[in-house]
């Protein structure tokens, strides 16, 4: 060994020492040692040295970046799904389509823009470009673009018209970017293609003003060896983190966690704190095998997960589903799009089991979304609204903290019907319950209403009708104090009625 290597691995062995001291003094601190808190932002790596214990402890200290928590805050997303294949009527494109074919007949993103803000969505996210390759603004890195069809005489710009709208409205705005490009020639040829792909990043990032999400897709289909496409990862994050600080990276991106499914579930117990990372280099794809965890894995937060892993993220997780079966309009579907009751089925599922929404719909060759889809999204807007904006609770926002075991009751503003329960835990202070229970005053005693595990930023709790005056929330198993911020009782009426008055 030379001595430079030498010299090498005894600064490693300082590093290591270093790093492993200040995590055990940042234990120390956690563990009430110090009034004073200490947290992890976005990712935590334990040291060798650590008791199964400190390792869930230490878990409970993770926290979110200030991009993930505001995007978090928003709840519900939309996306949508507008290029080549709404004329072609197809989901996946092959790239050969002629760009004559795109021509919206009646193309208007206020009205996309109007319909989805008032509906209650935050972000609008839109496919500038899918697999396909067709980009949706005149690009200079292909001529396969909107400026060779006949759309506004080649003169149109979807990405802008879509953003302009979302400054009017104050929507914020998301792109996807479909790394996967069955157009581009550089396909295949991967430093080549990385920088083309850099390219379009760049001109989305730079000329369109603020972009908060950033949907880095990972579908990746069949394609001949010579096409077979390595992405540079870690250069496309340096490009968003550099041109939108503020822009969380989703899917691909490790901010933002796909749910595992487009049926419009999270899990029943969904962790924001997780071993995951996207596969984006051959060590996190080791590890990730490792552990044996997937986004679609059954666990991935448990405690048995935990001590398990050499490092842990905040990761939330968001679940995409579409109003449609498929991504892309195709007129024969226009019967079959998700009823009121499916859609309020997934708001529970979703953005109450500690994840956001991201909800498709598809504007059609008009470039307008059809009437039947505005109808279903302003009635599922107004049912959430109407549903969620009282809170029948006294003090519900009165924030507290409670070890193990502790409860809190909570007067109802009057004796009445509630059929879901909301809770929520402050995630700027990590996420850390394990398992809680409802309770309702019956007569001189408490009836159960029903339990679950994890809350995280947001939980639902539904359970039959009951009228009452007083409800006890009890936090059954946390992994350090739980710092609850707010808790709601709401009236959810049914949406057969509902949809029959509205
Ligand atoms: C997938 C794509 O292959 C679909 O076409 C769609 O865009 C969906 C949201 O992501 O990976």
């Amino acid at each position: 060994m030379s001595s430079n290597e030498n010299i090498f691995l005894a600064n490693k062995r300082m590093k290591r020492i270093f790093l492993t001291g200040l995590v055990l003094i940042l234990i120390f601190m956690v563990s009430g040692c110090s009034k004073k808190k200490y947290f992890f932002e976005k990712e935590l790596a334990f040291p060798k040295i650590i008791t199964n214990d400190q390792k869930i402890k230490l878990a409970a200290y993770l926290v979110p970046t200030s991009r993930q928590y505001e995007w978090q805050k928003t709840e519900m997303n939309a996306f949508i799904h507008f290029g080549m294949n709404t004329f072609t009527n197809r989901e996946w494109g092959n790239g050969f389509e002629d760009p004559a074919l795109f021509n919206p007949t009646a193309f208007d993103a206020e009205q996309w823009v109007k319909t989805l803000k008032n509906a209650g969505f935050g972000i609008l996210i839109l496919t500038a470009k899918h697999h396909d390759g067709f980009c949706l603004w005149p690009t200079e890195t292909t001529t396969h673009s909107v400026a060779s069809s006949p759309w506004r005489n080649g003169e149109g710009d979807v990405v802008r018209e879509v953003k302009d709208a979302c400054d009017k409205y104050k929507m914020k705005f998301g792109i996807y970017l479909s790394p996967w490009d069955r157009n581009a020639k550089s396909y295949g040829d991967s430093p080549q293609y990385n920088a083309l792909f850099i390219k379009q990043l760049t001109e989305l990032l730079s000329n369109y003003g603020e972009i908060d999400e950033v949907w880095l897709d990972g579908a990746k289909g069949e394609e001949p060896l010579e096409r077979v496409q390595e992405y540079d990862w870690e250069a496309f994050y340096k490009v968003i983190d550099q041109l939108q600080p503020r822009a969380v990276k989703a899917v691909m991106g490790n901010d933002v966690r796909w749910v595992g499914n487009e049926k419009g579930f999270a899990r029943e117990t969904e962790w924001s704190v997780t071993p995951l990372q996207p596969n984006i280099d051959v060590a996190t794809i080791k590890e990730n095998e490792r552990l044996g965890i997937s986004p679609a894995a059954e666990d991935l937060g448990s405690r048995e997960l935990i001590v398990r892993a050499k490092k842990l993220y905040w990761y939330p997780a968001e679940v995409n589903v579409s109003l449609r079966p498929g991504w892309f309009y195709h007129p024969e579907e226009d019967q079959q799009i998700k009823t009121l009751k499916q859609l309020v089925d997934i708001y529970y599922k979703s953005v109450g089991r500690n994840a956001v929404l991201l909800l498709n719909v598809s504007p059609d060759t008009r470039g307008l979304l059809p009437e039947t889809d505005v109808k279903r999204l302003e009635q599922f807007g107004n049912y959430i609204a109407s549903t969620f904006d009282e809170n029948k609770l006294v003090d519900g926002k009165v924030a507290w903290t409670t070890k193990q075991g502790g409860f809190r009751e909570y007067d109802l503003l009057e004796n009445d019907t509630i059929n879901t329960i909301m809770l929520q835990e402050d995630i700027k202070q990590g996420q850390r319950v394990e398992s809680f229970r409802v309770d309702a005053q019956m007569g001189n005693g408490w009836k159960k209403l029903g339990e679950g595990t994890t809350i995280g930023y947001k939980r639902l709790l539904k359970f039959n009708d009951v009228a009452t005056s007083k409800i006890r929330i009890t936090i059954l198993e946390t992994r350090d104090e739980a710092n609850i911020l707010n808790v709601g009782a709401f009236y959810a009426p049914p949406t057969e009625e509902y949809s029959a008055n509205k």
